[in-house]
């Protein structure tokens, strides 16, 4: 059986738009390279297809900054998707750009409605629930509205705690198997990963956590050769992108893309 947490056929990408120089942050370290970018993100897709996905790559929308986060605007299931509403009053708008294309792919599409917030960068999904993380973005009538639409689904939602100054829940943690997540220690100490083989980063190399495990594949930012190298010795295989124009507003591996 397919397991449906990181095998998959398909996912969405969008390519990244000029305005991208205006994407959010927290902290200004620089103005993104859209030239540099767009390689990186082209070898992203062609990773995502090296491992036999189709991948829907969607044109670059000037009006959103941010839109190359596609991530933070759906939640795929294999059952159906659910269509965010991010907390970020300038991504908003984002969604209605993804919504056409998975109503084409899926049968069911659902929508949090509000009146809260949840973003996508928010929420692992493993094999045996759904975590998902209160954040400046995500608020607790998101994941109510969100745990109500899954329910029957037969998901199940599990409320978890970002870390101060954090982004998002996933900044911090990926899942690697059915099994083990990928996690900064200062995520891990807060015990929401108790039932799960943990695996950190590093130290002084908390900015990989953000990776994803895609089919055969362990997508990580490159740079971060001692969580690389364990993650290897580790049995797993491992391929590095570039991601330093993404990080300077704050993404990483996740938040390109959907899976399902
Ligand atoms: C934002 O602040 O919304 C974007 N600059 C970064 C979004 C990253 N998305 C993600 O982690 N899923």
């Amino acid at each position: 059986m397919a397991e449906t947490s990181y095998e998959f056929t398909r996912a969405i990408t969008r390519a990244p738009c000029k305005s991208i120089i205006d994407g959010l942050r927290a902290v200004d370290i620089g103005t993104p390279d859209l030239d540099q970018m767009r390689a990186d993100h082209e070898l992203y897709v062609a990773t995502l297809k090296e491992t036999g996905a189709t991948v829907l790559e969607l044109p670059a929308v000037d009006d959103f900054p941010d839109s190359v986060f596609v991530e933070d605007t759906a939640l795929c299931l294999p059952q159906g998707a659910v269509l965010m509403r991010p907390g970020a009053p300038s991504r908003m708008g984002e969604v209605a750009h993804m919504a056409p294309h998975l109503r084409e792919l899926y049968d069911d599409v659902r929508e949090i409605k509000g009146p809260g917030h949840i973003e996508g960068g928010d929420i692992l999904t493993t094999s045996r629930e759904i975590l998902v993380g209160l954040s400046e973005r995500t608020d607790m009538e998101g994941v109510e509205e969100l745990r109500a639409l899954v329910k029957d689904w037969g998901h199940t939602v599990r409320v978890v705690h970002t870390p101060e100054g954090v982004l998002h829940f996933k900044t911090d943690c990926s899942l690697l198997d059915a099994d083990t997540i990928l996690s900064t220690k200062r995520l891990a100490v807060s015990g929401c990963f108790k039932d799960y083989r943990v695996l950190h980063t590093a130290d002084g190399e908390e900015a990989c956590a953000n990776a994803i495990r895609f089919n055969q594949f362990v997508l990580m930012p490159a740079g971060f050769p001692n969580t690389r190298d364990m993650l290897q010795e580790n049995g797993y295989q491992v391929r590095e992108i570039g991601n330093t124009e993404c990080a300077k507003l704050d993404g990483g591996m996740s938040c390109l893309s959907l899976r399902f």
